[in-house]
C-alpha cells in the first residue's frame, strides 16, 4: 500500500518551507493542506496537541512535528532517495547546528525586527546582520554549507533558487511581507 503524506503548513511559513524543500527533493508526492492559524483545524490541534503549531506531517496516520525534526525523518524514512544531511557524523551535528543557529538567532531576530521599535527594534537589526554575517562566514567558499566550492550567501540563496526544490517550495517574498504587515497590524506592532 502506498504511504499516506499529508502537510498541514502555512504557505509562507519558512518552517513550512523547509519541510517543503525537503520533500521536493526527496521527490516525494504529498497532500497538502493550507491551515488558517487564527481559525487551527481539529486535525491540528490532534495532531500537534503539545505546540498546536505547523508544519506538521502526518505519516500513514502518524503525525511529524517541528520542522527540523520532521526533515530529519524524511530523510530516514526514505533512505534510498538522495540524501538530506551528510552521513558523517560530524558533519550532521554540523548541518543541524546551523539549522538550529537560524531558528534561534535569525528568525528571533528577524521576528523582533517587526515586533519591536526603537532602540529594541535597531537592536534586533543588528543581532540580524550580525548573524548573517556569521552564518556567511561559515559559508566561506563553498557553494553549500555542506560542500566544497565557491559562493557568498546571496550567491548561495541565488544557487538555492535554481534547484525546482527549493524555488517551487518558497513563498513568494511579497506574499511574505504580505503576511507580516497582516500581523503586525492584528497584534498592533504598527
Ligand atoms: N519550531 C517550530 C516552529 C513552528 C512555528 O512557529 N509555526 C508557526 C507558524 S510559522 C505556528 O504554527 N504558529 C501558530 C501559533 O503559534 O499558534 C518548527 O520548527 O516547526
Amino acid at each position: 500500500m502506498a504511504d499516506e503524506l499529508i502537510l498541514l503548513d502555512v504557505h509562507v511559513s519558512m518552517f513550512g518551507m523547509r519541510v517543503r524543500v525537503a520533500l521536493a527533493e526527496k521527490g516525494i508526492e504529498y497532500e497538502y493542506r493550507e491551515e488558517n492559524l487564527a481559525n487551527k483545524s481539529p486535525l491540528l490541534l490532534e495532531m500537534n496537541p503539545v505546540h498546536k503549531k505547523i508544519p506538521v506531517l502526518i505519516h500513514n496516520g502518524k503525525p511529524i512535528s517541528e520542522s527540523l525534526i520532521i526533515v530529519q525523518y524524511i530523510d530516514e524514512v526514505w533512505k534510498d532517495k538522495s540524501p538530506l544531511l551528510p552521513s558523517d557524523p560530524y558533519q550532521r551535528a554540523q548541518a543541524r547546528f546551523w539549522a538550529d543557529f537560524v531558528d534561534k538567532k535569525i528568525f528571533d531576530a528577524g521576528r523582533r525586527i517587526w515586533t519591536r521599535k526603537g532602540e529594541e527594534q535597531e537592536a534586533a537589526k543588528k543581532e540580524f546582520i550580525d548573524a548573517l554575517k556569521l552564518l556567511e562566514g561559515e559559508l566561506g567558499e563553498k557553494a553549500y554549507f555542506v560542500s566544497k566550492s565557491i559562493a557568498k550567501l546571496v550567491a548561495w540563496a541565488k544557487r538555492c533558487m535554481e534547484k525546482e526544490s527549493v524555488s517551487k517550495s518558497l513563498a513568494d517574498p511579497k506574499k511574505v511581507y504580505e503576511f507580516v504587515l497582516m500581523l503586525k497590524k492584528k497584534y498592533g506592532f504598527e
